[in-house]
């Protein structure tokens, strides 16, 4: 097939044979973002803020992710992808019991089961344009691209000011991935509202609901999380010790945070995805915290096998468990997390585990405990506990 890149001369071709086979992939929703002009999106204001905490591998790529012509030279356009994680078969979290899992950790890795489809997405656009490999790039998640903003550009969706892509069809509930091209497609439009278009809370009118349920008080503005104190950088990103103040608001929430997606109106309009591209684990949400809190590393390498929360490692679980614990008002669990206060080989996961066990009225039990400790960091909550309140 001869290669046809649209005109340099601004003629562009139409995305409609390239949309159509990557529907028949799987992805759910399909949008073409011109990439001529740089984004805007204030990336540069919000890192100088230090609201990426130490997710420090944002600052060294800032110019290709607002820039795609830094990604691929020449490139003329981003095509968006959307995966559905909504799933009718997956209850609501219980009002009152149990840890509380982000739902998209409730499924097989997405980066895994989303790239097999977006490699296949890469031959489209060789058989049907004649790009080579070279004239193009995928990515879910990890590549230098600023996803939600191209999905604003592509009309993919809105940015909500839960700063989340929202979709008028499939609501909060979009996994987005990302190919860049030296193809030429005719751009879809931006969803827009009587006042202007691309702006935060394009169709969020005079909600906040998003804004108000969050439990840390993360959002510095509509549209702005400061990564520092939200739920899901605290309790999946961040690998040291959990400021104490953000614990309590931590609540249930074992892996990740939902909130200010689940309180959003537009999920009203969600119908389930297909799940073509996802491998469903919607089993892990019916653990009890108390089995969590005894997991062997064996046992841990089994359960979350294939699952984001592999990452996070069996201490990492174990110190977002211990949080949870604290905050459940549930005395029975106090015997496990006075063990690991007293035996965990981590400083992390005993300095949580001292936490918890305080706050659920064992504090009393640990006084011979608390006089052996070295750790610097399981000192300091013992010190912390000490401190008058
Ligand atoms: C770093 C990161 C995080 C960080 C920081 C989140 C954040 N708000 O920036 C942490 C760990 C906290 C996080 C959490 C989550 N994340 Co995350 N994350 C990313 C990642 C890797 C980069 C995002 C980034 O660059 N942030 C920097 C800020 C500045 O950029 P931004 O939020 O994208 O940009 C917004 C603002 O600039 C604002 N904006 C735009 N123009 C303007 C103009 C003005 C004037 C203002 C004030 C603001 C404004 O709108 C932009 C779009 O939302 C992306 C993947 C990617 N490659 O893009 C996934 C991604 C954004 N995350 C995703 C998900 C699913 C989540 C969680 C829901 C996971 C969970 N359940 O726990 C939460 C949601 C938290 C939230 N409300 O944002 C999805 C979002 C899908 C969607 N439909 O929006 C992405 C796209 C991954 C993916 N491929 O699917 N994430």
């Amino acid at each position: 097939m001869k290669a046809d890149l649209g005109g340099d001369n601004g003629t562009a071709v139409s995305p409609h044979a390239v949309r159509e086979r990557l529907l028949a992939l799987g992805f759910d929703d399909v949008r073409f973002a011109a990439a001529g002009e740089p984004l805007k999106t204030p990336l540069r204001a919000w890192l100088a803020a230090g609201m990426h905490a130490d997710m420090d591998w944002l600052t060294r790529t800032v110019d290709k992710r607002l820039d795609p012509a830094l990604v691929v030279p020449g490139a003329r356009t981003v095509i968006m992808l959307g995966v559905n994680y909504w799933s009718d078969a997956l209850p609501r979290p219980h009002p009152a019991a149990g840890p509380v899992w982000a739902r998209y950790a409730l499924h097989e890795d997405y980066h895994d089961t989303i790239k097999p489809a977006l490699l296949a997405a890469g031959k489209v656009l060789e058989d049907l344009h004649g790009a080579n490999a070279d004239s193009y790039r995928c990515y879910v998640d990890t590549g230098p691209v600023l996803e939600r903003s191209w999905a604003a550009r592509a009309g993919l969706g809105f940015t909500g000011k839960n700063a989340m892509l929202i979709s008028r069809r499939h609501g909060n509930w979009l996994f987005l991935a990302a190919m860049v091209t030296r193809i030429a497609f005719t751009p879809d439009a931006p969803v827009r509202n009587r006042h202007h278009e691309g702006a935060v809370g394009t169709l969020c009118g005079k909600c906040t609901r998003c804004l108000d349920a969050c439990p840390t008080a993360a959002f510095t503005a509509p549209g702005v999380v400061d990564a520092r104190r939200c739920v899901s950088y605290q309790t999946i990103e961040n690998k040291g010790v959990i400021p104490r103040e953000l614990r309590p608001g931590i609540g249930r929430r074992i892996y990740g945070c939902d909130t200010c997606l689940e309180v959003c109106p537009w999920n009203r309009f969600a119908a389930a995805g297909r799940q073509l591209l996802l491998a469903a684990r919607h089993d892990l949400a019916d653990l009890a915290l108390a089995d969590i809190l005894v997991l062997s590393p064996e046992r841990y390498a089994e359960v979350f096998r294939r699952t984001p929360i592999k990452r996070l490692k069996l201490t990492g679980l174990l110190r977002n468990a211990c949080v949870v614990a604290g905050n459940s008002g549930d005395r029975a669990l106090l015997p496990l997390v006075l063990t690991l206060a007293r035996t965990h080989a981590s400083p992390l996961v005993r300095a949580h585990a001292v936490w918890a066990t305080f706050r659920l009225g064992g504090g009393a039990q640990l006084t011979a405990d608390s006089t052996l400790e070295r750790d610097p960091l399981v000192r300091n909550e013992y010190e912390q506990e000490a401190l008058p309140t």
